[in-house]
């Protein structure tokens, strides 16, 4: 059973999910960007009841599907955007967006794969390898994990310290050769090129080096921690790196 998916499991929600897709169409091409916090207010809500993302599918959003957890995310930009870093490190440290664009920038190209089915090809994601930002904090020879947060308030997700430290897992300011808007987790998501996309944290706040691998939220309720695209959860999609 596909958690994303559960809620849809005898609930007939189908026509509301479906006539909700249309209006938020209509909004999203009739009032434009400046309506945004409309729409997602709406959206985010619909979200809520249709995990699987079906309401979630942005007009010109390429292929991908809105996903949230919560029914309304609090915007950040230059000003208020902080990342903190902390948890069994030497230098624990809070960065603003200019600070991580001083860093050296990684670029990628893979496909984005949602363990619910949908794929996007050939997507650029550009950032700070996370493996920089562990060595600029100095971890400790006990710690194992990372766990990160998100100010959503609500998403976890979490790596193994081996895992965190692979050259195709980036904290990602630009997808698409554009810089992150909130509605894809901007400005600063997660992004673990190898696992399907539920690894990838939006709106991501904080990274605590710990000592164990501590499930995240859909690895709660019962997605693999180890999320490798085709070798996971049951599936045998085309690996993506
Ligand atoms: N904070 C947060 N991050 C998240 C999620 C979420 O609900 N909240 N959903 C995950 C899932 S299941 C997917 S498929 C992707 C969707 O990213 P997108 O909204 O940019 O398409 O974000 C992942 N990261
Ligand atoms: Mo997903």
């Amino acid at each position: 059973m596909n958690p994303e998916t559960s809620q849809e499991r005898g609930t007939p929600v189908g026509r509301r999910v479906f006539l909700g897709t249309l209006a938020l169409g209509a909004v999203g091409v009739a009032a434009g960007p400046h309506l945004q916090r409309g729409v997602e207010a709406f959206l985010g809500g619909a979200a809520e009841l249709d995990p699987s993302g079906l309401t979630g599918l942005l007009p010109n959003g390429g292929g991908f599907r809105y996903y949230t957890v919560t029914s309304s995310v609090p915007h950040k930009d230059e000003h208020t955007y902080r990342l903190t870093v902390d948890g069994l490190v030497d230098r624990p440290g809070s960065y603003t967006l200019a600070d991580l664009r001083a860093m050296p920038q990684t670029r990628l190209v893979r496909d984005v794969q949602c363990v619910t089915g949908w794929r996007v090809p050939g997507t650029p994601f550009e950032g700070v390898s996370l493996s920089h930002l562990l060595d600029a904090a100095g971890v400790h020879p006990s710690a194992g994990a990372v766990h990160f947060t998100c100010f959503d308030g609500a998403y976890t997700e979490s790596l193994t310290l081996e895992q965190a430290r692979r050259a195709d897992v980036l904290v990602a300011l630009r997808m698409q050769d554009k810089d992150i808007g909130h509605a894809h987790g901007g400005p600063v998501r997660l992004y673990v090129a190898p696992m399907y996309f539920y690894k990838s944290a939006k709106w991501l706040s904080g990274i605590t080096v710990t000592e164990e691998v501590r499930p995240g939220y859909w690895e709660k309720r019962g997605y693999d921690v180890d999320a490798w695209v085709g070798r996971s959860n049951g599936r045998d999609d085309e690996p993506t790196a």
